[in-house]
């Protein structure tokens, strides 16, 4: 065939491979529960757990499970959509009474079932310590779409303490997990992924008090933290599979994914009794609502931040993506093609990285030709601009467990004997984590605490 063939037969190939692809990407959501729409119910117990710490220290806690299941922390996130008339019936294990507050929320409280009444309570009705004879029930209409903290509002200060607490999701009306996904009734707030990045923090010696039964001898106004938790763990347990049998009342991990040009929704919420600035590497992020209040129509009172100060009982709706532009250099590795030979339809496969930015002119990273464009995302300033620095000799480089061994995204280079194994697809690890630098160790143990990492894919690892 001539060129002129190869280029057509070539081009065809490509704009077929492209219909096979999904109009809207795989993507993933935050683990939760759900209930049947328009009236979800949520059957709620509560009862004693250990939490295994980052560091492998145990500590007592008291939580929220789905009745008849585990109990857990954090609380299982309940996900509603706007509209629902939501139910939360429950009934209390634990030795004190417990209670169910949702800030936000304008809830009405009452016995379902049991003995009753219900304690009254100072900021709702309580479940007394009955075993589970009583069952009260707090109704509420999810009215305004957003991100929702619920805990216990019986003596907070040593309950949500103990681990009574958890997320409340509601979905805008004009939601879709596949054809809409956004945050609030606005397109400006589509996303791809969403991720939780609910923040608390413990004093063991509280904790070890209770277990002891020494309920009346804790002083909250004499507290230090020695353990900051993202979804209920530490570090790197934040990075530790959903569901591990290794952390039986944890169930819920802190990773995020994307590739580059998607956009992550953080759902961050401050949970603890102190204030995290939580910070994010790799980009900023944008607040586009806080409080299950969107900021403005069209976002336009949204604000760009590379930190948001959480403080016990803020929400934020936060939008995080990565493309790369303006570092000044092509992260793919177009111009040198050093770590990252042709793959794929080069060689007679499926598209590999090399391919990214191919316009199916059958050329493939040559430079010098005017049809290979910069790949959509990509800054077209940088497109071929050779790594800026002389890597080092690798005896010379100290080594990350996330480094692929190539500055290069998707490209993997030599490491040192027993290195890598942990960034399956060579991409890029960027910590999003507590800037106040205590709260990145355990029990004074350093790294842990509330971080986790945003891992950005290349794109020949999609993203589910
Ligand atoms: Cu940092």
């Amino acid at each position: 065939m001539n060129n002129t063939l190869i280029k057509a037969y070539q081009t065809a190939v490509v704009l077929s491979l492209l219909l096979l692809v999904p109009l809207v990407a795989g993507a993933y959501d935050i683990p939760g529960i759900t209930g049947t729409p328009g009236s979800p119910v949520f059957n709620l117990t509560t009862g004693t757990g250990t939490v295994v710490t980052g560091e492998g220290n145990q500590v007592h806690m008291w939580l929220f499970g789905v009745a008849g299941g585990t109990v857990q922390y954090t609380g299982p996130t309940l996900i509603v959509n706007e509209g629902d008339t939501v139910t939360i019936n429950l009934t209390n294990n634990l030795p004190v009474p417990v209670s169910l507050v949702i800030p936000g929320m304008n809830v009405t409280a009452a016995v379902a079932a049991g003995p009753g009444p219900a304690l009254p309570g100072i900021l709702t009705k309580e479940v007394p310590a009955d075993n589970g004879a009583t069952t009260v029930a707090y109704t509420f209409t999810a009215t305004q779409p957003g991100t929702y903290l619920y805990h216990s509002g019986t003596n907070p200060s040593l309950e949500v303490e103990m681990g009574l607490l958890g997320a409340l999701i509601v979905r805008p009306a004009g939601y879709d997990a596949v054809t809409n996904r956004i945050a609030y009734n606005d397109p400006a707030s589509t996303y791809t992924h969403e991720n939780l990045f609910l923040l608390t923090d413990i004093d063991v010696r509280f904790h070890n008090a209770v277990e002891n039964g020494n309920l009346t001898n804790i002083d909250f106004a004499d507290y230090r933290r020695e353990y900051w938790f993202i979804n209920g763990r530490n570090l790197p347990d934040t990075l530790a599979a959903q569901n591990t049998p290794l952390l039986p009342f944890q169930p819920y991990n802190a990773i995020a994914r994307l590739n580059p040009g998607q956009t992550i929704l953080y759902r961050m919420i401050g949970a603890g009794r102190d204030g995290h600035p939580f910070h994010t590497h790799g980009n900023h992020h944008l607040n586009i609502g806080s409080q299950g209040q969107l900021m403005g129509a069209g976002a336009s009172l949204a604000w760009n931040a590379f930190t948001t100060a959480v403080y016990p009982g803020d929400t934020f709706d936060a939008l995080m993506t990565w493309t790369g532009q303006g570092i000044g250099w092509d992260v793919y590795g177009h111009a040198s093609d050093i770590d990252n030979p042709p793959l794929g339809f080069s060689t007679g496969g499926a598209p590999g990285p090399e391919d990214f930015d191919n316009n199916g002119n059958g050329v493939y990273d040559q430079c010098n030709d005017a049809n290979n464009l910069a790949q959509p995302g990509e800054d077209p300033a940088a497109h071929c601009v050779p790594l800026p620095v002389i890597m080092p000799n690798i005896q010379d480089l100290t080594f990350g467990m996330f480094y692929s061994g190539s500055p290069f995204l998707g490209a993997f280079g030599a490491l040192p004997p027993g290195e890598g194994g942990f960034n399956a697809n060579a991409g890029f690890f960027f910590m999003q984590h507590s800037h106040s630098e205590r709260e990145l160790t355990n029990f004074n143990i350093f790294p842990g605490g509330m971080a986790t990492f945003l891992i950005v894919e290349p794109p020949s690892a999609p993203v589910q």
